[in-house]
């Protein structure tokens, strides 16, 4: 291959240096698009904290058993995509008697994703006691945090009610979500959360099937982490195009005798 001709004046030729132009041109804006493509597909996976709830925070009645039996309530959740439970948090109904109760928390997941528990299989508890019942104060149990996995998932208690009081707290004031909150109960001492149709003092319903609608103050605390990255991963899919559609024109430029012509060349000789 020989080497570029030289003029007289010591420089490349003008086709040789409108070539080096040309592609320096094109190789600008490729750097440009690199970097703000790498940066933003560089931004991996995000997690932020996120309360699952179904209340306003403020209950307007109380729901106990008529016998001082084992009472379980839950509530049902939609599961956000990588979604990890860690904390389960209840506020408890009226009754000087409830506070020192001890219950535990739970939660199940939802193996066929149809959000009714009966076929909930335990994936997590955590033991406490109640306090500050009848004043709206969520008691928070941390649990082992806990990957959801199922499009679906159901966070409640199990406690043994003390005579005399009522230990579920409903949130009444609209919306009112139907198909969410349930209830279950059995004899005292014999409540089973591994099987929730076992229960038979109150089979398993929700509790607006038991002419209580409403919504438990029943929370399940989450990291949810999300990947948005995908979206940097489209704008430099994006800045490619651009960029193709930049060098195509500046490759083959649209000159003004491409799309005139004279009465006399007609017809026109499109190239
Ligand atoms: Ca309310
Ligand atoms: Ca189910």
């Amino acid at each position: 291959m020989n080497p570029p001709r030289l003029e007289s004046d010591g420089r490349f030729p003008l086709r040789a240096r409108k070539t080096a132009q040309f592609l320096a041109k094109c190789v600008r804006p490729l750097t440009n698009i690199v970097l703000v493509g790498y940066l933003f597909c560089s931004l991996a996976d995000r997690t932020h904290a996120f309360i699952y709830s179904l209340d306003d925070g403020t209950a307007e009645v109380s729901v106990g058993l008529s016998l001082d039996n084992d009472l379980i309530a839950l509530n049902s959740f939609p599961t956000i995509s990588g979604t990890t439970i860690d904390t389960i948090s209840i506020a408890f109904g009226f009754g000087a008697a409830l506070n020192g109760t001890p219950f535990q928390a739970v939660l199940w997941n939802d193996p066929n994703g149809d959000g009714n528990p009966s076929d909930a299989m335990v994936l997590a508890t955590a033991n406490g006691f109640i306090s500050g019942a009848g004043t709206d104060t969520f008691v928070s149990l941390s649990i082992s945090p806990t990957v959801v996995t199922t499009s679906n998932f159901f966070v409640g208690f199990i406690l043994t009610q003390p005579s005399g009081a009522f230990p579920a707290t409903l949130d009444q004031t609209p919306p009112t979500f139907l198909n969410r909150s349930f209830v279950t109960a059995n004899a005292a001492g014999e409540g089973n959360i591994f099987d929730l149709t076992a229960n038979s003092f109150v089979p398993l319903t929700t509790i607006e099937g038991a002419g209580i609608p409403g919504n438990w103050l029943i929370r399940a605390t989450a990291d949810v982490t999300q990947r948005v990255g995908d979206s940097g991963q489209s704008a430099f899919l994006l800045g490619l195009a651009i960029l193709s559609v930049t060098f195509v024109r500046r490759l083959f430029p649209v000159t003004p005798a491409d799309h005139l012509c004279s009465n006399s060349d007609r017809p026109c000789r499109w190239s």
